[in-house]
């Protein structure tokens, strides 16, 4: 049954009235595609571990060859996949508003399939091969078991963020000045449990912007968003473009 989501009257007329949106997405965004979140239990082989602690430096240095057996799994995993409609109503959003600013935890490229062109990645590319030394970009040699650099022959590793890493510092700035900027943040599929990510929603309220989430579950930070949209990204998103429409 396609059910109306409570997107009200007030909220249509501050984003109408917006010079500048910005928009954070989490996992949840990409659930629809068919690409688990962080919460979801793994199934198969990765059953038995918890994402979190696979995502972490120590991991990798414990068992490298464990690591990259885990990101091709995802690598190929996400290359099945495809945007869905809200990964495409938010694309289409940055084409209506005066100007969006579109921040993602998310790691699978989806966006940028989806038409999204500025996307900042808070937590890197899952696609991206980086030596583990430097940061450096290479093409690893997927005939490796853990392939390493042509330059200092140390591993490479994903080009993501890792559990106890620094969020790369453009990414980090350039999310926190739009947060600050906008005046509404919409706060898209994301369980508000990873910092500093999660403290964007704080940013944009103590700097006055209206903030909404848009979750199916709430979430222990519910209640501090003027709007709370009880819903699947991928339906509420279409119905929130529809909605703006003149
Ligand atoms: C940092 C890339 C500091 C990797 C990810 C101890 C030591 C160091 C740091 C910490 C520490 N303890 C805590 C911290 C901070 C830590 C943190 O926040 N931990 C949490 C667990 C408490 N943060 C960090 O470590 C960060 N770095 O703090 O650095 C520092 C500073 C200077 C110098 C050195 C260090 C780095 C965090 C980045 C981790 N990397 N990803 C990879 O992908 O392999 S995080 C990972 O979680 C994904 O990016 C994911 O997107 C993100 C957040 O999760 P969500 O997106 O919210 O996904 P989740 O599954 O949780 O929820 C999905 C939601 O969607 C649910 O609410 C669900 O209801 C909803 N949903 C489901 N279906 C739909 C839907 N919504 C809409 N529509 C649907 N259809």
């Amino acid at each position: 049954m396609n059910e109306q989501s409570d997107i009200s009257a007030a909220l249509i007329k501050a984003l109408r009235d917006a010079r500048h949106v910005c928009i954070l997405t989490g996992a949840g965004v990409s659930a629809e595609s068919g690409v688990p979140t962080f919460r979801d239990a793994q199934d198969g082989l990765w059953a038995k571990y918890k994402p979190q602690e696979l995502a972490t430096p120590e991991a990798f240095i414990k068992d490298p060859a464990l690591i990259w057996r885990w990101y091709r799994w995802r690598r190929d995993l996400v290359a099945e996949a495809n945007p869905n409609p809200g990964h495409y109503a938010i694309a289409e959003l940055e084409q209506r508003m005066p100007r969006l600013t579109l921040v993602t935890q998310n790691v699978d490229g989806l966006h940028q399939r989806a038409g999204s062109k500025h996307v900042i990645e808070f937590h890197g590319n899952l696609f991206d091969d980086r030596c583990f030394s430097d940061r450096t970009l290479h093409t690893a040699d997927d005939s490796l078991d853990v392939p390493t650099c042509p330059d200092c022959g140390d591993y490479l590793r994903p080009g993501v963020v890792w559990f106890g890493e620094a969020i790369p510092e453009s990414a980090l700035n350039d999310a926190c000045a739009a947060t600050t900027d906008c005046d509404v943040f919409l706060s898209i599929g994301t369980s508000s449990l990873v910092y500093p990510a999660a403290g964007l929603t704080d940013l944009a309220s103590e700097n006055g912007a209206c903030v909404v989430e848009i979750n199916p579950i709430p979430t222990t930070h519910s209640a501090r968003f003027d709007f709370a949209i009880a819903g699947n990204a991928g339906l509420v998103l279409p119905e929130l473009l529809e909605s703006l429409a003149p």
